[in-house]
């Protein structure tokens, strides 16, 4: 039989090479994959206990708020609220920071999280998920400001995401490769079932909504059909797949290999910087890709070294196996120079975005 490590134990092993650790950052993680058990027992069982559907409320973006997308944010502030680690918290469900309430002790570390990640797709039993970031305090006051969230992904301590589909995986980085665990539910432990994922060096498929073909870039149309093996030198074309939930898409690309692109497109004028957000959606995934062997960029450069000055800011994203990510960066390169120009100030904190 194999050898049986739960998230826990795997956790703690890696915290060990770090002798100064305190073990708060341990159990943060902990506390992650405790919030995603919890979640995934709500999205498994949605339709059945007619918890499904949408609320009045609207999110920060206008779009509509699923219950379970309160849920599942409300499970993870309150699994991390009183708990003294956390010194602030941030949700792609809430406009402003999330302070720690003063009643409870402030700790030395913030949490980013979109909670459910892809929520359209709920409804219609197509995966979801939850992204996770998390940085190190560096302000020097008791509590946590907006500047100990608003850093680059380049000081990421752990960033990970859980998959609610045909099983439950929470998957993670602290800087020492990328591990996958899976949930069996009859025990309700995440086993380690991936450990060390590299993406492999060849890819199999592309992720894109070709529906907005329309709206991109000539130099992203003309990647696409360098990924299709029409322009270009005569490649064997890449598998198209997309499910429209990052999570998801960027999952099985980081398993099979293969890229996924939300550019920034030419859909509104003014707005070049595309849908997907830097805080709670793109650091995350740029860390563990390049845990991974694979790579994230905006199109212009590393995902990594934006220095963020929005909680909700949006950022065009290619990630996946660093040659195609690199490709896409060349075509930009040679024809993209105007929308170049156009999301430049909005990428240097020099425009702010809608
Ligand atoms: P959400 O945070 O509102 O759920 O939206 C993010 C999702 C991603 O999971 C997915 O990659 C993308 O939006 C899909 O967008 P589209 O429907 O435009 O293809
Ligand atoms: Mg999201």
């Amino acid at each position: 039989m194999a050898r049986i490590v739960t998230i826990e134990r795997h956790i703690l092993e890696q915290q060990k090479q770090f002798p100064k650790a305190t073990g708060a950052f341990t159990q943060v993680l902990y506390d992650m994959a405790l919030s995603a058990k919890i979640i995934a027992r709500e999205t498994t069982r949605a339709g059945l206990v007619g918890i499904l559907g949408e609320t009045d409320d609207q999110n920060v973006y206008g779009e509509q708020q699923q219950k379970l997308d309160i849920f599942a944010d409300q499970t993870i502030f309150k699994m991390n609220d009183h708990t003294g680690r956390l010194c602030a918290m941030a949700s792609e469900e809430h406009e402003d920071m999330i302070e720690i309430p003063a009643h409870f002790d402030s700790g030395k570390y913030v949490l980013l999280y979109d909670p459910l990640d892809g929520s359209s797709n709920i409804d219609v039993n197509v995966s979801v998920g939850t992204i996770f970031a998390i940085h190190r305090k560096i302000s020097s006051g008791e509590r946590g400001t907006l500047a100990d969230l608003l850093q680059p992904g380049r000081s990421l301590a752990a960033a990970g995401y859980v998959t609610y589909g045909s099983s439950t995986m929470m998957v993670y980085t602290t800087g020492q490769g990328v591990h996958g665990f899976t949930l069996d539910p009859s025990v309700g432990e995440f086993l380690l079932s991936h450990e060390n994922i590299r993406v492999p060096a060849t890819a199999k498929y592309y992720s894109a909504n070709q529906g907005n073909e329309k709206y991109w870039t000539p130099g992203m149309r003309r990647y696409a059909k360098w990924l299709q093996g029409i322009e270009g030198e005569g490649r064997k074309p890449l598998g198209h797949r997309y499910i429209g939930s990052l999570v998801a898409d960027f999952h099985r690309n980081l398993l099979r290999g293969g890229v996924f692109f939300y550019p920034g497109d030419l859909h509104e004028a003014g707005k070049p910087y595309g849908k997907m957000r830097l805080m709670f959606e793109a650091q995350a995934m740029a860390f563990l890709a390049e845990q991974a062997g694979a790579y994230a960029s905006d199109g212009i450069g590393d995902i990594l070294d934006i220095q963020p000055y929005s909680l909700h800011q949006r950022v065009p994203l290619i990630v996946g196996n660093r040659d195609l990510v690199e490709k896409a960066e060349e075509y930009i390169r040679k024809y993209d120079q105007e929308w170049v120009e156009a999301y430049r100030p909005f990428r240097e904190g020099v425009r702010e975005q809608a």
